[in-house]
């Protein structure tokens, strides 16, 4: 073992908690633990995401092809729910096309405690009067908005008689997102004119007869937009708030596929105005599309949304059976003035995930290690044999001197890798940093899997990281077994991604190395945490 030139005393505590491996929620190895995937077929956006006050349980539908493992036509909303947003229980169908022609495209609910649809008598509880708007996508191809309305608290509905509630005769009109906008006590639905790069906004007094208030249209235009939706978010440290317009464009992102960008503005009622013509991305991964938000949540919770993670460009050929794709992880939104370079603040998106319900198996954390020329820090996090496949970790560091040279030498990475099986041959995933470039670097193309030759997975992705005041950058991940969420700088800019390691693999160890001849880095602390749910 080479000696670790470390200039203080490594604390490394490994406490062990609990002995044996918690029995997983599924058995196949490449099913993440903590994220929401069906039991079978196919999923892509997440829909209609409400939170029941009554029963305290948050409702996740999503687009859904039961028997199948690719997207195809009829489409449905599939159904899940969640006392704790990580731990989640699938439910029958809760809503499908009238034909086998047709599909039920995405869309949001809304509660109507207030009952201004008229919809509801008095036996249904008002936490309870759960309305569904989606887009009918019918077999000539046209896209309308209807309506449905539950009397069961969300798990059967009943399509209103006279739908289509709007129809503009367009083929390329959908993902209806509703909000309660409170000063004008009007419900809000925001549509995407995918072809025409436009976000409609409509309004309504009884979320029936539905009026055209205004449309924007901004940003990265690619080949269509899809999936729009308007929040109202804190600043930290701020009783203030702006509002955020979310918006997915698909296909065409810079990247490569499917991506959603964001803007940062305000909302008057009838017209949303950006504050700047900047196009923000909400995740600079390859795998993470149609974020929405949830409504109807309770105030402590904030800003709630989650995203499909997967890319239109290869969700239909991933190696996984018998489902394809999972859900992000959900994410808490707030908005933070960020240094975007060393002499500019913006306003920007934050996020962080919520981790409620998984509990720590076994923790390994240095404190004040000092990285200088090559060294190799050592097997940090033997997940064992019997591993969930499921943790995370967090790195702070500092680079002793940043005005270094392209040329200059100061990088570490962390490969994670798979447990040896029988045929000796190990799959690696890699996160690594060059401070030359400030710069991060995800690897996930080092994998036997023979997917990730498909020349769209795009197997290397780097970010810059602008350093947070006194050089620091902070990193934060959950891997689990397919699926790798990372946020950088408390969550001002994240990154996800999937990845399949070879058959019956999945992350089992982590090693640290690195090559700091030029600069050395200080880990003021490294946590790596094995999981389970
Ligand atoms: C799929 O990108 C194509 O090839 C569709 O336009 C996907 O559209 C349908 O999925 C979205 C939404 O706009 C639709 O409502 C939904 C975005 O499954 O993923």
């Amino acid at each position: 073992m080479i000696r670790i030139p470390v200039t203080s005393i490594l604390s490394v505590v490994v406490f062990i908690l609990a002995a044996a491996g918690a029995h997983t929620k599924y058995s196949q190895n490449l099913r993440p633990q903590a994220h929401f995937t069906p039991h079978k077929g196919w999923m892509n956006d997440p829909n209609g995401l409400f939170y029941d006050k009554t029963e305290q349980i948050y409702h996740l539908y999503f687009q859904f092809s039961p028997n199948k493992t690719f997207w195809d036509i009829p489409l449905y909303w599939g159904h899940a729910t969640s006392p704790d947003l990580v731990h989640w229980e699938e439910h029958d169908i809760a809503i499908s096309p009238e034909s086998e022609r047709e599909a039920i495209y995405s869309g949001s609910i809304v509660v109507d405690e207030q009952n201004t649809s008229g919809l509801f008598d008095e036996s249904i509880d008002p936490h309870q009067r759960i309305v569904a708007f989606y887009t009918l996508l019918d077999e000539n191809g046209k896209q309308t908005q209807e309506m449905a309305y539950s009397f069961d608290a969300g798990y059967t509905f009943t399509k209103y008689t006279h739908n289509p509630i709007i129809d503009v005769d367009s083929k390329e009109f959908r993902d209806p997102k509703v909000f309660w906008f409170e000063p004008s006590q009007t419900w809000i639905m925001l549509t995407a004119m995918s072809k025409d790069y436009k976000v409609v906004f409509y309004g309504s007094k009884d979320l029936i007869d539905w009026e055209r208030l205004s449309s924007f249209s901004s940003g990265y235009f690619a080949n269509q937009f899809e999936c729009p939706g308007l929040m109202q978010v804190p600043i930290e440290g701020s009783d203030e708030t702006k509002w955020v317009l979310i918006l997915a464009v698909n296909p065409g992102s810079p990247l490569g596929g499917s991506i959603n960008q964001y803007f940062v503005g305000d909302f008057n009622g009838t017209h949303f105005i950006a504050d700047d013509s900047q196009t923000r991305f909400l995740d600079i991964g390859k795998d993470f599309y149609a974020a929405q938000m949830f409504s109807n949540l309770p105030r402590e919770d904030g800003v709630l949304v989650i995203g499909w993670a997967s890319n239109w460009q290869y969700a239909n050929n991933v190696p996984t059976h018998p489902w394809k794709s999972s859900m992000s992880l959900v994410r808490n939104f707030t908005l933070r003035y960020v240094e975007v370079n060393c002499d500019t603040r913006k306003l920007t998106l934050c996020q962080s995930p919520i981790m409620r319900g998984v509990t720590k198996k076994r923790e390994t954390v240095f404190h004040n290690m000092t990285l200088s020329g090559k060294a190799y820090v050592g097997n940090i996090l033997a997940l064992g044999v019997r591993s969930s496949g499921l943790f995370d970790f967090e790195i702070a560091f500092t680079v002793s001197r940043m005005n270094l040279r392209y040329t200059s030498q100061c990088t570490f990475q962390l490969d994670i890798s798979s447990k040896m099986p029988s045929s000796g041959k190990r799959d690696t995933l890699t996160i690594g940093f060059d401070a030359a470039i400030s710069s991060f670097f995800v690897d996930r193309g080092k994998l036997s899997n023979a997917f990730s030759a498909n020349p769209f997975f795009a197997c290397k992705q780097s970010v810059y990281i602008e350093p947070r005041k006194g050089q620091e950058y902070r990193v934060y991940g959950v891997v689990d077994r397919n699926i790798m969420e990372i946020f950088f700088n408390d969550g001002s800019t994240t990154m996800t991604n999937t990845f399949f390691f070879g058959e019956g693999l999945y992350p089992h160890e982590i090693h640290l190395h690195g090559d700091a001849r030029d600069a050395a880095i200080n880990f003021e602390s490294i946590m790596f945490r094995e999981l389970k749910v």
